[in-house]
């Protein structure tokens, strides 16, 4: 059998970056091939959930104060386990995780990343069979290498993001990454159970047609959102219009497909979430890191995104991210 050369797999493409680097450790790219074995198994769990009894409500509520189903404690225990046990992480924060867990053994101590992530986003899509991710984040550690890590290491802004990702389990599933370096995707090949760069280099197009919003919102909207959306719906043919909107209702599938097609996707602030819905550190600061390097933008509606100081882990924000061009847009009705 002859091997196909030009298939690159996940572990083989961090491999070649490092060589890029020759001073670089290589703990990064422990790191990421630890974080795609863990969305192998977890992709292994998503695919038969509508076969085995793993479906339904945990009977827990999460620090959200939200029902968790039982995938993402699975999806959970995974991401946390390989971590644990891989030699490149001196600690986690997940979205289902109160408090951070830090490993303080003598190997994750000399580690000099922490992670944060958010095991499976889009938990509402879990049981109809709808595309659904994992998203992660991986920052340098501002405590002493050697030492346990503290909260400190956790808490800093996005703009200190080593590197973002996220995992689609989806028609195929793919692991996508980026470092200030570029951004790349990697699908599944499930006949060789690795990830394969199939999306180099991916760029965000500087505009796009696609607008992702929660529609059912739109009254609580504030009136520079609502006259935005009013636009997106009127924009003349001649102009590109009139805009596309798609919601899945999963923030990975929504981000992924604008940042492939172009496109922008928000969640305002709302009546009775009035900080917005999503996660500054889980799921808005790894998007948002992305979108930028992919040449897109990313704000809270007054403020990039990646310049927000964190003050706690599971703080929400409002978040706009997506093309260029459209962003401004926005942002002349809104700023
Ligand atoms: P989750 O972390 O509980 O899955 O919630 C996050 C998800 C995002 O993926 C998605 O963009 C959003 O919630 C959808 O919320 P809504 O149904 O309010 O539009
Ligand atoms: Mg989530």
């Amino acid at each position: 059998m002859s091997i196909n050369r030009k298939v690159q797999t996940l572990d083989e493409f961090t491999m070649q970056q490092l060589r890029d680097f020759p001073s670089a450790t290589g703990e990064l790219s422990r790191l990421l091939r630890d974080i795609g074995l863990a969305a192998k198994r977890v992709n292994v769990e998503v695919n038969k959930a509508g076969l085995v009894d793993i479906l339904g409500d945990a009977g827990e509520t999460n620090v959200q104060g939200e029902e968790v189903k039982k995938l993402d404690v699975y999806a959970n225990n995974q991401f946390m386990g390989v971590l644990r046990h891989g030699i490149s992480c001196a600690g986690i924060g997940s979205e289902e995780i109160d408090d951070v867990v830090i490993f303080d053994d003598e190997i994750s101590n000399a580690s000099k990343y922490v992670c944060l992530f958010d095991p499976l986003d889009g938990s509402a899509n879990i049981d109809v069979n709808v595309s659904i991710g994992t998203i992660f984040s991986i920052y340098r550690r501002v405590s002493l290498v050697g030492t346990p890590a503290t909260n400190e290491d956790f808490l800093q802004p996005g703009i200190k993001q080593i590197a973002a990702g996220y995992v689609i389990y989806g028609s195929s599933t793919m692991l996508v990454y980026a470092t200030r370096r570029g951004v790349n995707g990697f699908t599944l090949d499930p006949s060789i159970g690795e990830f394969t760069l199939s999306h180099p280099d991916i760029k965000c197009p500087e505009t796009g047609r696609i607008y992702s919003v929660n529609h059912g919102n739109f009254f609580q909207y504030t009136e520079g959102v609502r006259k935005y959306i009013n636009e997106c719906q009127r924009k003349e043919k001649s102009n590109g219009g009139p805009y596309t909107q798609r919601y899945i209702g999963s923030m990975v599938a929504d981000v992924h497909r604008n940042l492939i097609k172009g496109g922008i996707f928000m969640y305002p602030a709302i009546a009775d979430k009035p900080k917005g819905k999503l996660r500054l550190m889980y799921e808005c600061n790894p998007c948002a890191f992305i979108i930028e390097v992919a040449g897109g933008k990313a704000t809270n509606g007054s403020q990039r995104m990646l310049e927000v100081q964190p003050t706690s882990l599971h703080q929400r924000t409002p978040f706009f991210a997506g093309s260029k061009k459209m962003m401004e847009e926005l942002e002349s009705f809104t700023m």
